[in-house]
């Protein structure tokens, strides 16, 4: 076993800062498996953690941050099941109860105890009131949470467990609604916008229309396979209509969730369309007849994903179809990565290393 070192970035108390720090290397027992990590994702729900008030989340302080995590599987637990020591794997990050009916259909991110789960302080899973991946090392509950990633990079491996997944999961939500020369329109071309619009070119026939507030993320729109990209302005909605031929787009992925994105989000919807609204920006809907949304507009608010369709992303990157933008951090300099992501002035996705 590596002498490497065991350091992690922890929450230690509500309301930050996150700190760089050594913690102990975790013994798997049972089922558990300990993983080697190679990479961690960092996300905007991170931040929303690090700044939540005490009390806000039913979560226990201190614990390692870090929900995005790749690694290599270094030891295994007596009754451990899953890829073997030594293969290199992405984690599943919602760790639900594992046996009710959403958990056995791999849609652990549904998880039907959550609530129980939640109320005895359990966690949403690694990184989110567990420890997580920010870290020489994780310790995952269960082998079934793993997903063989082969040759892929850890650097492109661990986005795919968050990002790609919940991009995944969302195209997935409005699928059926995308027919032959339908425009869908992506609103916010970050870690998550970034990966949608290279899903939806290599999985649906859309016409993608990119939506952003910074010229860089509409050329990494344009780079990922976006037909057309417009900044965000009081013009944007015409603009979209117009490109849709009028009848506007049959589904809105909102990664942003702000009001000035779901407003534009329900002006350029077709009758019939679809909202998935994954940001969490704090913006509103209001669902009224009469009202503002077209007729038969449906709205999801998706969730991560499942396992399966985590099984699916990693097979589109390893097939080519899928590359995460990604900009590196050594893992000490974890805390400058955070704060590059809340000043946006991360490109993609920023993902820690250990060093
Ligand atoms: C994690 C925890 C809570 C809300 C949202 C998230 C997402 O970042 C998971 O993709
Ligand atoms: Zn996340
Ligand atoms: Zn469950």
């Amino acid at each position: 076993m590596s002498t490497a070192r065991t350091r992690a970035v922890r929450l230690t108390r509500w309301g930050g800062p996150p700190v760089v720090t050594e913690v102990a290397r975790p013994v798997p027992t049972g089922e558990e498996v300990l993983i080697q990590v190679e990479a961690a994702g960092l996300c905007r729900s991170d931040l929303h953690v690090i700044d939540a008030p005490a009390g806000s989340l039913p979560y226990r302080t201190p614990f390692t941050l870090g929900h995005e995590t790749a690694g290599r599987v270094a030891a295994r637990g007596p009754r451990a099941a899953g890829p073997a020591i030594g293969e290199r794997v992405v984690v599943y990050g919602p760790w639900g109860c594992g046996s009710c009916a959403r958990c056995a259909a791999g849609a652990e991110n549904y998880c039907d105890r959550r609530a129980a789960l939640d109320a005895d302080r359990a966690g949403t899973g690694v990184g989110l009131g567990r420890d997580g991946g920010m870290a020489d090392w994780l310790l995952v509950p269960s082998g079934r949470l793993l997903v063989p990633v082969g040759e892929l990079s850890a650097v492109q491996a661990a986005p795919l467990s968050d990002a790609g997944l919940t991009a995944y999961h969302a195209v997935a939500t409005v699928r059926s609604a995308i027919g032959e020369g339908a425009s869908v329109v992506v609103l916010g071309i970050g870690g998550l916008g970034h990966l949608a619009v290279q899903i939806l070119r290599a999985t649906t026939p859309a016409q993608v229309l990119s939506v952003d507030v910074r010229e860089e993320a509409l050329a990494l729109a344009d780079q990922c396979g976006a037909h057309f990209g417009t900044l965000l302005r009081p013009d944007s909605t015409a603009v979209l209509r117009r490109l849709t031929g009028g009848v506007g787009a049959v589904a809105v992925l909102d990664f942003v969730g702000s009001n000035a994105s779901l407003d534009l989000a329900t002006g350029v919807l077709r009758a019939g369309g679809e909202l998935a609204m994954v940001g969490s920006d704090g913006g509103e809907v209001t669902v009224r007849k009469p009202g503002a949304l077209p007729p038969g507009t449906r709205i999801s608010l998706p969730f991560w994903g499942t396992l399966p369709e985590l099984e699916q992303v990693v097979a589109l990157a390893r097939g080519g179809a899928l590359r995460v933008e990604v900009e590196r951090f050594a893992l000490s300099r974890a805390l400058e990565a955070i704060e590059g992501l809340r000043s946006g002035g991360v490109r993609g996705r920023a993902v820690l290393v250990p060093d």
